[in-house]
């Protein structure tokens, strides 16, 4: 190379240089953001993260004891019995809709064995009624009805079935219990939960259950469902019908501790396990009435009663299902219909607004610094998920707090709400509340939500601080609420 062509090679480097520098300089100046901090194992899979953020779904318990007034058939009515002339699954609907409901779960099947649709593996089914002149399909109409107004299905199928011969033949009643998950899952479009309860009579024939080979079948057929039992694999039953989630309620647990149907477990389903490999979140069933199939008899239950449920199975970390049976009619009585519309117009009374909003909050400490990252104005906005407050790495071990101070007003509340960001794990092992310096609820675990109804009532403070004292890793908390429920008298 001649040195003439050598010095033009140095030049146009030079000019190269120089320009890009040039380049550079009118950039404005971006900042890298940091990034999330790692999961804490294990996490819920985005179908079960759907299913939590739902809070009240129903459940609808309807079929041959509806007529006959009883809890549990016996599988011998006369399939004749079931004659809902009124059937209205709009009506259904519209009660869950105006709810605020998004999934409704029906008894396709109960113990008794009568299918509410037409099954052509029994000859116990509406097939045998004289409603809609043995043609009529209530799972297809109720699936109808819900998929028109965008509500989500499930669909319950009991595996303690007192009607068919095959029960307790270990084969051919899995062969059978196999067929009639099949007709469900292919038929009637995209069902979101299926219901395997493991109650069961206590003279009632021996049969083994199948559960592996049900629930691989399940998820071939429907990949998003959520599976309920007592075991998972998706959503875990609380322990009891009351809607009362444990003070202590982990969505992690281990699934090898579980079996479906032993009544020895149910304190550990109550709590779940800090220690748990298995992200198994809590569901909450109990009937707005005293039965869960419809009794003349019967009427639903006050709106303070169905508050205290909803503090203690939605504010403790868990999906409230509620049951709310068709009548004889094929209706949901009005007197129901209005309890649950009174029930959400409550709910939305109270959470609707978040007197914590539009006023000064600060942390502890805050993971990367400057402004939106983790900083604690993200518990303020309207995302309870993805965005969070999250403390500083090197604060590890100490105690965490988030403070709310009241902008030119004093605070006035009696419902706290706590939200972690569970999408990254369940954390918060142990938190206080204090107003002003003075301790005014605690608790231990938070999860999705967490709501506490303050025992002294109303209070009245400039400052409130949300302290986390314990937590598996760093606590990362989404949202919270400081709320005035006008329902809450406490002694
Ligand atoms: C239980 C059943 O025995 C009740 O009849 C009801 O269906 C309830 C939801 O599950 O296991």
């Amino acid at each position: 190379m001649s040195s003439k062509t050598q010095k033009t090679l140095c030049f146009s480097h030079l000019f190269l240089a120089l320009f890009l520098q040039a380049l550079k300089l009118g950039e404005p100046n971006r900042e890298v953001a940091v990034a999330p901090p790692l999961p804490i194992l294990p996490l819920p899979s985005s179908s079960q993260l759907k299913w939590q953020r739902r809070e009240l779904i129903m459940f609808l318990h309807f079929g041959v004891n509806t007529f006959t007034d009883s809890e549990w058939g016996t599988g011998t009515e006369d399939p004749s019995v079931f004659n809902p002339v009124g059937l209205d699954t709009d009506q259904w609907v519209d009660a869950a809709a105006r709810a605020g409901i998004s999934l409704m779960i029906l008894t396709a099947k109960h113990h008794d064995g009568f299918c509410l649709w037409p099954s052509k593996y029994t000859d116990h089914s509406v097939l045998g009624s004289h409603w809609r002149s043995g043609n009529g399909d209530v799972v297809m109409e109720f699936v109808g009805a819900a998929k028109a107004r965008g509500v989500d299905v499930g669909l319950y199928l009991s595996p303690w079935d007192r009607h068919d011969v095959r029960y307790g033949k270990e084969i051919a009643y899995n062969e059978y219990y196999l067929a009639q998950l099949q007709e469900l899952l292919n038929r009637y479009g995209s069902v979101e939960e299926i219901w395997f309860d493991g109650a069961k009579g206590s003279n009632a024939t021996n049969m083994t259950y199948y559960f592996e080979d049900w629930f691989s079948m399940v998820k071939e057929l429907q990949s998003s469902i959520n599976i309920f039992s007592d075991a998972g694999p998706d959503v875990r039953w609380v322990g009891d019908e009351e809607g009362f989630a444990g003070s202590t309620c982990w969505s992690t647990i281990n699934r090898t501790s579980l079996r479906i149907g032993d009544g020895s477990i149910v304190g550990y389903l109550n709590e779940g396990d800090p220690r748990g490999v298995d992200w198994l979140p809590a569901e909450c069933d109990v009937s707005i009435r005293t039965g869960w199939f419809w009794h003349k008899s019967e009427t639903p239950k006050p709106l303070k009663q169905l508050l205290n449920i909803y503090y203690h199975s939605v504010g403790r970390n868990c999906v409230l299902l509620l049951n709310v049976p068709p009548n004889k009619t094929g209706l949901i009585q009005d007197t129901d219909v209005q309890r649950l519309i009174e029930f959400r117009k409550a709910i939305d009374t109270i959470f609707a607004i978040n007197l914590a909003e539009g006023n000064a909050v600060k942390a502890s400490s805050q993971r990367g610094g400057g402004q939106g990252g983790f900083g604690a104005v993200n518990v303020l906005d309207d995302d309870h998920l993805w965005t969070y407050w999250a403390p500083n790495e090197g604060n590890a071990g100490n105690e965490h707090w988030i403070e709310v101070e009241g902008v030119g007003r004093s605070l006035s509340f009696n419902v706290v709400r706590i939200q972690e960001a569970i999408g990254l794990g369940q954390r918060v092992k142990n938190h206080e509340i204090y107003a002003d310096g003075k301790r005014v609820a605690k608790g231990t675990t938070i999860g999705y939500k967490r709501l506490h109804r303050l025992e002294e009532g109303v209070v009245n403070a400039s400052k409130v601080r949300f302290v986390i004292k314990d937590s598996r890793g760093l606590p990362l908390i989404s949202s919270i609420g400081l709320h005035f429920d006008p329902f809450w008298h406490p002694k």
